[in-house]
């Protein structure tokens, strides 16, 4: 059976011991992977330091961008094998991966590489107290060895969202995968080495968190930054563990985001456009809309249109093109989401679609596969109402002013990501301009411009990526005063 390696200073190394990779759709063991033991991660850690002051160092800007544009042409000639891989990982729809996941990695070089090319750094001209001036600029470098640990369910879009502008930034790396999607970092390895990156600059260390891979590199004395995607709790454990080194840190954390529809809206775009909020990646998508708020003239038919959105999903095996809806990560996520099914019934939701487990007849059955699901009649104090499911799941409330919307989507710990759905535009800018969120988006969902800033206030995270704001994370900025 094929055995997922780490990447440490330019090889390919077996761990301490192996754990599974398992096939969500049929819960079959894919691959083992191999567990870093925590002197490899300190290995690993060690040879990005030393990279650091080696050749990479020496690369300039220049040659900088070409490298990593160099990586993007890497895994576009490896498109299907990183497309295959990350299918077989999460049981993602084929047609998702290769629409989304894959070319948004390969486009998160390019758009970090070009970045860095046209890129500048703020000057000031200052007045002096003896009336003469002194000149202010400043200058990047990088930040140092920056630990990456990112979520599954997005792996190689996520990891390579952070590996791409820490190492335009000139940093070197240590990335932590999911232990549930382990396969694509190692497979960027290969790219990297094509890509002519010097050994040490790019590491991936297999593992889980707590007592494992995670701990041992967010604790390590050697670790310069810690980037980290994953749920809010996760995010607190990590802040405790890197406060005795104080490291910088940039957070991606959980939502349990709001849709805000307006009987104005463009009926069926919208509803297409719920339908992807709701759904797309089986809700495992962190900007995904839990909470859908529709004004009360259009609820009835709204909950209609989606209800039959839901039920034309077609649930089948990840790799068959047709498919448009896949399993859940894993059987404890399964869990997970179906107790929330179960406590919804509990709270006394009514049940618009879905609520169960479909049945295939094959080895699906055996898979993580749960049906796309609509309740209504929860009240905004219920947990399912407060809680992030991270499944395909929404709950609809009926409202009747702006301002009741505002208040309801506004009403959470989180604060990922709204939508605003209506036809009035300077209605879209007057709500989504009160939204307690980082991203909202109106009449659309999920549509990125990589240069924006990107991330969450609340629970949802600390900080913001995208565009300058992953440039300024990523670099230590030194500013020079000079006295004319
Ligand atoms: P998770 O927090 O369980 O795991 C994420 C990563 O952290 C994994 O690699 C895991 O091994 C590691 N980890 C776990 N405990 C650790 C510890 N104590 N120290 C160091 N590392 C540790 O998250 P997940 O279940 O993989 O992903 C789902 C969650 O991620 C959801 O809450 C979702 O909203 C969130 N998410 C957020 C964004 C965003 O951009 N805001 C994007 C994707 C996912
Ligand atoms: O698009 C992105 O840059 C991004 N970080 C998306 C996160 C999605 C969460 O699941």
């Amino acid at each position: 059976m094929k055995v997922i390696q780490n990447y440490i200073d330019g090889h390919f190394v077996s761990g301490k011991q192996n754990f599974a990779d398992i096939n969500p759709a049929d819960g079959s063991v894919i691959a083992q992977v191999s567990e870093a033991s925590e002197s490899q991660v300190d290995e690993a850690v060690n040879a990005a330091r030393l990279a650091l002051h080696g050749e990479w160092r020496g690369i300039g800007v220049r040659e900088r961008a070409a490298r990593l544009h160099r990586i993007a042409d890497a895994i576009e000639k490896r498109f299907d094998c990183f497309v295959q891989a990350e299918v077989a990982d999460t049981g993602k729809p084929i047609s998702l991966a290769s629409k989304l996941d894959v070319p948004r990695a390969a486009a998160n070089f390019r758009v970090f590489a070009d970045l860095l090319k046209t890129s500048g750094m703020e000057a000031f001209q200052t007045e002096t107290p003896d009336r003469s001036n002194a000149l202010n600029y400043a200058v990047r470098k990088p930040l140092g060895v920056i630990g990456i640990i990112t979520p599954w369910n997005l792996p190689l879009l996520l990891l390579t969202w952070k590996v791409a502008p820490a190492l335009a930034c000139g940093n070197t790396v240590v990335v932590k995968p999911s232990e549930e999607t382990p396969a694509t970092a190692t497979l960027l390895a290969e790219a990297m080495q094509e890509a002519g990156i010097p050994p040490g600059v790019y590491n991936v260390v297999h593992g889980f968190g707590s007592g494992s891979a995670g701990e041992f590199l967010t604790q390590h004395p050697g670790v310069d930054a810690i980037t980290f995607t994953g749920e809010s709790k996760t995010g607190s454990a990590i802040m405790k563990s890197v406060a005795s080194t104080v490291k910088p840190v940039s957070f991606e954390l959980g939502g349990k985001n709001a849709a805000i529809v307006f009987a104005d809206c463009e009926f069926e775009a919208t509803v297409d456009g719920l339908a992807d909020a709701v759904f797309l990646n089986s809700g495992q998508v962190c900007l995904c809309a839990e909470r859908v708020y529709v004004e009360r003239k259009i609820f009835s038919p709204f909950v209609e249109a989606l209800k039959q959105k839901a039920e034309s999903l077609r649930s089948g095996w990840p790799s068959d093109e047709k498919t448009n809806f896949g399993p859940l990560i894993s059987a404890e996520h399964c869990k997970k989401v179906l107790s929330y099914y179960e406590l919804a019934r509990e709270e006394g939701a009514s049940v618009v679609t879905g609520g169960g487990v479909p049945e295939f007849g094959d080895n699906r059955d055996h898979g993580f596969y749960v049906q796309p699901t609509i309740y209504t009649g929860l009240s905004e104090s219920a947990r399912c109402v407060k809680e992030e499911i991270f499944g395909p799941v929404c709950h609809i409330t009926a409202f009747d002013s702006e301002d009741e919307a505002i208040a309801m989507a506004n009403d959470t710990k989180y604060g990922l990501a709204a939508s605003i759905w209506t036809s009035n535009l300077k209605r879209g800018h007057r709500v989504a301009q009160q939204m307690s969120v980082g991203i909202t988006w109106v009449n659309c969902w999920f549509l990125r411009d990589l240069r924006t800033p990107f991330g969450g206030a609340g629970l949802s995270g600390i900080g913001r990526e995208g565009g300058m704001h992953s440039l300024n994370f990523y670099s230590e900025l030194n500013n020079i005063c000079i006295k004319l």
